[in-house]
Order: structure tokens, then sequence, then C-alpha cells
């Protein structure tokens, strides 16, 4: 440890230092009068007289928050953004639920008007200082993040930065809000002491309970049969060999349920596929691990005998106000080290009662042949003509897509047919679903694995909310080119399929177009990546799709420009209720 001493002009300078030296390697910055002081930090950065983190100039807040999340799903390590006082703030809360409820770190902040009518530096100079005020700016945010504070003096930076980071990286991870007083930032501080690296660190995670782990243990060994349920498996790459080995030992079959990574392998030999329904109403042990919704109550029943042990860093989610799922035994405790102690715990079990692993077995190999069949004929159905349907759009995309390269998923299209893909290479959405993540999500992606090829496909819905125009000018400004294919059904499918599966005989059910779901004349969403220079194509039929992806990452790997393939998809009422019912 040791310390390090600066001249700092400003407070704002002293605070960037910190954040560059605790790793913070962007600050994801929207901007306004608040930034006087920080912008001249910058500046001074930039002419190499001073550190920090690298700015990127993002012009719509969800963008800017949204990379940052994706920049931590690929590095592990937690970003800055930087928003203007009240009203910047409110453009992000959005991508603060989503970053929130998916654990996601990331220092949140925002500059706050000046208190001062006039006086000290940086107090007020123009009339926006007073209307922008509020009685309690981090009121807004407060419900999502971790931590909040404003910073109030140049002497307590380096603690408050460090409390930031170290909360927001300890289990259960998630977004803090810091917001920044433009007087405090236009302190002049002269010379300034910090000590590098920090003296604080982050808590380690919670480890289980032996006790408990045996109870677990034993319920599960002596299950007929037991089921894994999980979601945010895989956020951790190398837990996904680690749960395939204990699933794979002890026969235990496993469903991921909205997952939103890679959790376990498609051909993974207990891989049972994506829905509970098929097992659940037989399972005697039912083992949640590190899922917040395992089922939906009104669609899947237990068996009344079985058993529910939910295992996670935070098991009970709690702050989730309603959450009520079957719960015999939670466990607070890491993924991989409960999954870990449990094998340890099973020891020896895996050979006994062998009778029934090998029909679980047995049950998975046929499942997954059935499932492989289905599929190899839902696409050779689907080969020509158009609107296409989403799992053609799937088949190609996992055709063309290479072992490394990466999908940011916020749309519907069905994951098993993208195929075999490796652990870390996928991310879906946040369960807060807020729309208008992907895009930004998928900048942040590339902007940490600029080596990778990064694909987006955003429903049409979701690309509007996306802030198209802002993020492909971040694509061009950052060049971080992403190919994005818009899965254009022209409506919000999903909330159709919400209105019909309330109504199904309604009004809504004899219009094709229901109100406020039909997004028609369809914008040429195409076109709009081409103000940014980027590629764009409209793909109509089934059978022009594989050619269109090739010119699209074309334009992607070689001529290094984004792309976006606005693909016409069909939408299907039955189907839809269909899903929604599985
Ligand atoms: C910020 C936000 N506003 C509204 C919604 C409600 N919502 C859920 S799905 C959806 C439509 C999504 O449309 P699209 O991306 O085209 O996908 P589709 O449902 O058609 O497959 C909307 C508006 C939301 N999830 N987030």
């Amino acid at each position: 440890m040791s310390q390090q001493t600066i001249t700092a002009d400003t407070a704002a300078e002293a605070y960037l230092t910190i954040l560059a030296a605790r790793g913070v390697d962007y600050l994801f910055g929207n901007a306004g009068t608040d930034f006087a002081s920080i912008i001249e930090a910058l500046s001074k950065a930039q002419l190499g007289e001073a550190k920090a983190p690298m700015p990127v100039t993002v012009p719509h807040e969800n963008v800017a928050v949204a990379m940052a999340h994706g920049y931590y799903l690929m590095t592990d390590r937690p970003q800055a953004v930087m928003l203007h006082v009240s009203v910047g703030t409110a453009n992000g809360i959005c991508g603060v639920l989503n970053a929130s409820r998916d654990r996601v770190p990331l220092l949140f902040s925002a500059g706050r008007t000046p208190i001062n009518e006039d006086g000290p530096l940086g107090s007020r100079s123009i009339y926006i200082h007073w209307a922008q005020e509020m009685f309690d700016q981090a009121g807004m945010v407060r419900e999502a993040v971790k931590w909040d504070y404003e910073l109030r003096n140049t002497q307590q930076i380096e603690t408050i930065v460090d409390r930031a980071l170290t909360l927001a990286m300890t289990e259960p991870r998630g977004p803090v809000y810091l917001t920044l007083p433009r007087e405090v930032l236009a302190e002049r501080p002269g010379e300034f002491s910090y000590q590098s690296p920090s003296r604080m660190t982050t808590a380690t995670s919670p480890a289980p309970d032996p006790t408990a782990i045996d109870q677990a243990a034993g319920w599960l060994a002596a299950a007929e049969n037991p089921m894994i349920i999980t979601a945010s498996w895989g956020r951790n790459v190398d837990d996904v060999a680690l749960l395939g080995t204990f699933a794979d030992k002890y026969a235990l079959p496993v469903i991921c349920y909205r997952p939103r990574y890679n959790c376990l392998p498609t051909d993974h030999p207990m891989h049972m596929g994506f829905e509970p329904g098929g097992l659940i109403g037989n399972a005697d042990v039912i083992l949640v691990l590190e899922a917040d919704v395992p089922w939906i109550p009104a669609l899947h029943k237990l068996n009344p005998d079985a058993k529910v042990i939910q295992i996670g860093v935070d098991p009970l989610y709690a702050n989730y106000p309603v959450r009520g799922f079957q719960c015999d035994l939670a466990i607070t405790s890491d993924g991989a080290a409960a999954v870990r102690a449990l094998s340890t715990a099973m020891e020896g079990s895996e050979s006994r009662n062998t009778a029934s692993k090998d029909a679980r077995r047995k049950r998975a190999a046929d499942q997954q042949q059935a499932a492989a069949e289905g599929r190899k004929t839902a696409i050779a159905q689907s080969a020509t003509g158009g609107p296409m349907q989403l799992h053609w759009v799937s088949h190609c995309l996992g055709q063309v897509m290479g072992e490394d390269d990466i999908l940011v998923n916020e749309s519907q299209i069905p994951t098993p047919f993208l195929g075999h893909r490796k652990a870390g290479t996928y991310f879906g959405n946040s369960p807060a679903a807020g729309l208008g993540w992907g895009t930004g999500a998928s900048l942040g992606v590339k902007l940490a694995a600029r080596d990778r090829r990064v694909f987006a496909a955003i429903g049409d819905g979701a690309y509007m909310f996306g802030n198209p125009t802002p993020a492909h000018f971040v694509s061009a400004n950052m060049e971080l080119p992403i190919c994005t294919l818009v899965i254009n059904n022209r409506m919000w499918g999903a909330v159709r399929k919400a209105t019909l599966g309330l109504h199904p005989d309604g009004a809504a059910s004899r219009l094709n177009r229901s109100p406020l779901t039909a997004v028609e004349p369809s914008p040429e969403y195409h076109k709009i990546v081409e103000a940014s220079g980027g590629y764009g194509e409209r793909v109509d039929n089934a059978e022009d799709l594989p050619a269109a992806l090739e010119r699209a990452i074309h334009a992607v790997d070689v001529e290094k420009r984004q792309a976006v393939l606005n693909i016409q998809t069909a939408y299907d009422d039955a189907q839809a209720l269909a899903d929604a019912r599985r």
C-alpha cells in the first residue's frame, strides 16, 4: 500500500483520479451544467496531465446505464455512469431497475444543482439551477440501489468512492447512487493524497451452512424425481462446468427457466429444456439455484409432498415485495460453494438407487432427442416464405455464430434453436424487463471485448425503447461495430399475448391489431443505422436471411461498420398463447 499525492485543480479531478485508480475504466456520461468541473478534469486527463476513466459520450441515459451493465457482464468490474442532476437521473432509472434485479453493480451518479444562490465557486449561474433542485434527488432511485450518498467535501472522496464500489461488489451485487454537488466538484484541493491500492475490500460471499447442506443432500440423494431449476446460473462462467458435473454425477435433471446466461450446455445429458411444466408436478425434491421465479404458481402445480430447497446469495430475494414460492430449506450461499458442498455431502449416493437414476438419464436423453427432432421439423417447415418464424431466425443466427461470438438477447427468439452455445456467450435481459436494455448492453459488451463478434437480437418494440439514434451514434463514435437483428413483428406481441391470455374471447381477440399494441406503419428501422454510417437491410423472406446475415457480418468484420437487419417476422396469437401456457 502506498500513498499517492497529486496536485488536483478541483475536487472533480481528485474524484476521477480515484475512480481510475480503483479500476473504473469508463465514465458513461450524459452531461449538463453540473459537469463543468468534471469536463475540466477530463480535459486535463485528455491532455495527459491527470488520470481519469475514459469518458464515453452517450446521448441518452438509458443507453449509458445499459452500456455499463453490458461492460460489467463481460469484465466482472463495475463502471461509472454520470448523468445530469434530477432530470438525467430520471431518464436513467429504468436501466438501474434492470441492473438492480440482475444484480449488476455500477456506480450510478449524477450532479446536483448548486445549493448556493450566489457566492462560492460553482454556485447558481443560470435559471435552471432553481427548478432542477429536488428535496430528495436520491429518493427517486433509492429503492433500486444498495446505497446512496451525497458527496459533501473533498476530504471524504476516497472513503466515499471506496465505500460505493465495495458495497456495489459485495453479494448480492447491485448499483449504488452518488450525487455530486456542483460546488463540491469545484472545490480546489491543491495537494491531494490517497491510498493505492484501496484500503477497503469487498466482503466475501456467503458460504453455506454445513447442517443445511447435509439436510439438502439427504433429500436430494433419496429423491426419486429430483430436479434443478435455475435462471441466473452461468454469470460466473466456471460455474457452468461445476453444475454439469454435479447434475451428471447424481442424475439430476436441470431446467433453465427464462435463463439470463448459458446455465448449462444444451447437449448436457441432464439438460431437460427450458420449461418446468413437464417435470414439476411429479418432482419430489426441487432444488432452486439462483432463480428468482422458478415456476409460475398459476401454471405449474407442485406435488403436495415435494420438498423445495432454494439456494443463492439471497435465496429469498429480500427486496422482492411478494415472492411466496414454497421453500422448505433456504440456504444463503454463493451458488458454486453450495453446489460443491452438496456434491461432497452426497458422495457415495451416486451408486445407490441406480434404477431410478438410469430412468432419469433415459428420460433426459429421450426428451433431448424428441426436442431435437421437433426443432429439425420446425426448421424444415419454415425455411421459405415470409414473414418468417422466430425459430428460423434463431436457427440461422446460430448457424453463422462462431464459437466465441456473443449474443445479447432482448427478443423472443427461441434460444434452443441457436444450437449449442459456449458458456459466457449469451446474455438475456434482466427480470425487471425494462425495455431498451439490449442495444446499449451489446455496446458495453463490445467495448469490453473488442476482439469478439457481438450480435444483438432486439424486438422492434425494444429497439425503439433502446434509443437507436443515440446507440448508433455511440457505436460509430467509439468504433464498436455490432450486428443487430431487429425482430420485427410490427407489434408489441407480449402485450397482445397478455391481453388475450386474460380475455381469450374478448374484443381484442376479434381484432387482428388491438389498440396500444400495433406498431404500424412499421418504421424502416434499417435506415436509422445508415444515418450513423452503418449497414442496414430489410429481410422479408426466410430464404433470404442466411445471405443477409453474411452481408451484415461482412459489414461488421471487414468494413468495421455496425449493421442492422430489419427482419420481418410472423406473429400468431394461437402460438403465442400456447407458449405462454407451457
Ligand atoms: C420500459 C418498459 N415499458 C413498457 C414495457 C411493457 N412491455 C413489455 S413487452 C412490450 C413490447 C415489446 O415489443 P417487442 O420488443 O417488439 O417484442 P414482442 O413482444 O413483440 O416480441 C412492452 C411494451 C416494458 N417491459 N418496459
